[in-house]
């Protein structure tokens, strides 16, 4: 239809990078392991509570992975099943409700059934009810080929807390799945523990917890340190099976931990008041790309979920020229310079826009308020952009637009 030609041609002009990075297809035909890390916000890497480190595994990480440090989630209501959305298809979640359920039969061309294209195999592992967020349908949608969910795993008492089976028995329990699975495969691992409340069992604590009014926050670094060394652990698990050298992994989190309702106790962390400009940087997650054998770098421009799909695909050497999607393969040079919100909010290169207030970036200096019209932002532009992308995202999703698009009939 004649929307999606309008899209088209946006994305296009705005969205695509005009040239291929020097990485592309350095990852041809190797697996692809994608760990979601339950609530892990980016302020916890390289930090330390109690004279302690929080992440020591993940900060040895950073030195030889591609660390992105300015890398944003972006979900809305549907929380860790809109980050999954983001990742699987550069597409925005929905201003309300969880797209997963809302919109679980569209037609989508996500990473899975772009990777099957290429001979890839796929699945997914969760330690949870199969229909939790509508997964079991959505997943279909999206071509994931096996969901290995609570029933693939022995769950006790032992060796569950909190929400369920614990993540360092998740990860040793799928080993043997991962290891059956048709080479290359992409599979998607989604960890469970570090989830709120952040209760752990005195046998599972390796720190102290934070002293604050909030139990939530003060346990956090525990379960976060618990997430860690479940990751080191895996890394372990990896190489002895053989499969370590002969994939990339990637680690992203999937959105934030400690909401606003703690932002006193999690000032008392910071020794300062966070603020809504704070607020905003406190959205950032780590998200580390792992390629043995490749040094990596620390990676500072914004980025965010929107950018993981192209990002990935690209290094795995598949071509994306006709995908439509709102983000951009984070290694070439020239790139779209903004991360939006589900909100309207944003960050750019130069500013950061919440509230209906436009700060500088880097300094949150307050630049302007919407209230006073004698001041026009210089977040105007931007502003209008982020909505005209969160709007064709719409136009997409709720109309299901890809239905009209064959991916491979490069006449379009
Ligand atoms: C549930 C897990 C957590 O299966 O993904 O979901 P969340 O509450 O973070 O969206
Ligand atoms: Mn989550």
């Amino acid at each position: 239809g004649s929307k999606l030609n309008e899209i088209k041609d946006y994305v296009n002009e705005h969205v695509k990078s005009k040239e291929k990075s020097d990485l592309f297809g350095i990852a041809e035909d190797k697996n692809l392991i994608f760990v979601s890390l339950e609530s892990v916000q980016s302020f916890v890497i390289g930090n330390k509570v109690n004279g302690e480190e929080i992440t020591p595994f993940l900060n040895d990480l950073t030195e030889n992975s591609y660390y992105f440090e300015n890398f944003y989630h972006q979900v809305a209501q549907g929380k860790t099943s809109d980050s999954e959305f983001l990742v699987g298809n550069s597409l925005y979640p929905l201003p309300g409700g969880a797209v997963f359920f809302v919109r679980g039969q569209n037609e989508y061309h996500a990473m899975p059934e772009r990777l099957a294209e290429q001979g890839y195999s796929s699945a997914v592992f969760h330690a949870n009810d199969k229909s939790f967020w509508n997964r079991n349908i959505m997943y279909d949608s999206m071509g994931y080929q096996k969901f290995f969910d609570e029933t693939a795993y022995e769950i006790t008492k032992e060796n569950s807390v909190g929400w369920g089976l614990k993540d360092q028995s998740f990860f040793t329990q799928s080993m043997k799945y991962l290891e059956d699975l048709p080479q290359p495969f992409y599979s998607k691992f989604i960890t469970l523990t570090n989830h709120h409340p952040y209760g752990l069992g005195e046998e599972d604590t390796s720190i102290e917890a934070f002293d604050s009014e909030s139990e939530t926050v003060n346990q956090y670094f525990q379960t976060v340190r618990y997430t860690d060394e479940a990751i080191q652990q895996f890394f372990k698990q990896l190489k002895q099976a053989g499969l370590y050298e002969n994939s990339v992994i990637v680690l992203m989190g999937d959105h934030y931990g400690i909401s606003e309702y703690e932002y006193d106790a999690l000032g008392q962390y910071f020794g300062e008041e966070i603020d809504a400009y704070d607020d905003i940087q406190l959205q950032r997650v780590p998200f580390f790309i792992h390629i043995p054998g490749q040094e990596g770098k620390v990676m500072s421009k914004i980025s965010g979920q929107i950018d993981v799909k192209p990002t990935l695909l690209h290094l795995l050497g598949v071509d994306t020229t006709h995908d439509i999607g709102f983000g951009t393969d984070l290694f070439t040079k020239q790139r779209k310079d903004f991360i939006a919100f589900r909100d309207g909010s944003f960050v750019s290169d130069k500013y950061v826009y919440t509230e209906e207030t436009c700060y500088e970036r880097g300094t949150g200096r307050i630049l302007a308020e919407d209230t006073n019209s004698s001041n026009p932002s210089v977040c105007e532009p931007v502003k209008d952009q982020v909505q005209k992308e969160l709007d064709y995202s719409d136009d997409i999703v709720y109309g299901d637009l890809f239905r009209f698009y064959d991916l491979n009939d490069k006449s379009e």
